[in-house]
């Protein structure tokens, strides 16, 4: 009787198990055979009608096929488990190959970018960068760098006065002439920033950009500007550029120079870009005045210098081939955007 309920059992079994697919159905196969109101127990509960001399080899035989059961209900629950898995990492499974989306990032300013490059040139070369305030005194701005009282460039027409003797700096030189206060030479300095001249139209903005260098030592010359300013160029512009100078005039240089570079556009044969000259004038500089050595406090007997100045706004315009400098402060996103890199 028993054994025949047994047999039954078992293929019942297995038919049960043939059909477990989820978790739920296995919980059920669970509670139907080894629960306590389940076939096992009932089996167990049967053997009470059996003979006293067959109980034992029929309870070991109950007993084994609880193991049994139990055992495929492991195997069944570890097989769901990774069912489980598989289907959670199908469901959760991303693309790695979409691409990113994308942030919007903003970009440096043309000026920016070209004073950043500068200084990467100048900083190759062993200079440090100092930056002076753009509200500055009429003694660091004019008179010790050999300003004469009656020059032009004093004139309430050409500069930002904030009182009689306090002005926006028209160019970063007061910087240097700080440094030449604080540090005893050598000095290998590169100053840049804004600067205010009082003037406004096409080609002048009442601000604009500069970096003036400045380096004093003992046995400074015209050449050593000359080949340091050629190394700049042709790191700036183009590796295959030439430079040279010639003869100008600023107070606090003597020699004072400008200097041109050959025409990068074309080559220097002439072209509208070089106003067919084959030369195109990039900055100014020259051997620094023995009188702003010695407002600095410098033995001119001892040290010599030289000084440039470099518009930053006219080596952007040059190197972008940007032609109207009001692009350069409009901060028109459609042409700031263009010099992302
Ligand atoms: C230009 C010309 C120049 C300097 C700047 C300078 C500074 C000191 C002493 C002597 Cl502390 N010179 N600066 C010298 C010559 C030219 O700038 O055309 N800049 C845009």
């Amino acid at each position: 009787m028993l054994d025949q309920k047994l047999k039954e059992l078992r293929e019942q079994m297995e038919q049960r198990l043939n059909q477990v697919d989820s978790r739920e159905k296995l919980s059920a196969f669970w509670q139907d055979f080894l629960g306590k109101k389940g076939s096992i127990a009932d089996l167990m509960k049967d053997l009470g009608t059996v003979s006293k001399e067959d109980r034992p080899a029929m309870g070991k035989v109950i007993n084994e096929f609880k193991v049994q059961a139990e055992q495929r209900y492991q195997e069944y629950s570890e097989r769901m488990e990774k069912l489980e898995m598989a289907a959670r990492n199908r469901a959760e499974q991303v693309d790695i190959t979409l691409p990113a989306k994308k942030h919007p990032t903003g970009n440096l300013h043309p000026i920016t970018l070209v004073k950043n490059q500068i200084i990467d040139v100048f900083l190759g070369m062993g200079f440090e960068v100092f930056e002076g305030p753009e509200i500055e005194d009429d003694d660091h701005n004019f008179t010790r760098l050999n300003v004469p009282k009656d020059h032009p460039a004093r004139d309430m027409q050409d500069t930002f006065y904030i009182s009689e003797d306090v002005l926006l700096r028209t160019h970063t030189s007061p910087g240097q002439i700080r440094v030449m206060d604080m540090e005893k030479p050598p000095i290998k300095v590169l100053v840049p920033g804004r600067v205010f001249r009082s003037d406004s139209d096409a080609t002048h903005s009442p601000m604009f950009h500069q970096m003036e260098g400045l380096v004093v030592d003992k046995g400074i010359t015209l050449c050593d500007l000359q080949g340091m300013l050629d190394k700049f160029v042709k790191q700036i512009f183009d590796a295959d550029v030439r430079t040279r100078l010639r003869p100008s005039y600023f107070p606090f240089t003597e020699p004072s120079v400008e200097v041109d570079v050959s025409c990068f556009e074309c080559g220097g044969k002439g072209c509208s870009l070089c106003k067919h000259t084959g030369w195109i004038e990039v900055l100014g500089g020259g051997v620094v005045h023995q009188n702003v050595l010695r407002n600095c406090g410098i033995d001119p007997e001892v040290y010599s210098g030289f000084a440039f100045g470099i518009g930053i706004e006219r080596i952007t315009m040059l190197k972008y081939g940007i032609n109207n400098m009001g692009l350069l402060f409009e901060n028109d996103l459609r042409f700031l955007k263009q010099f992302k890199d």
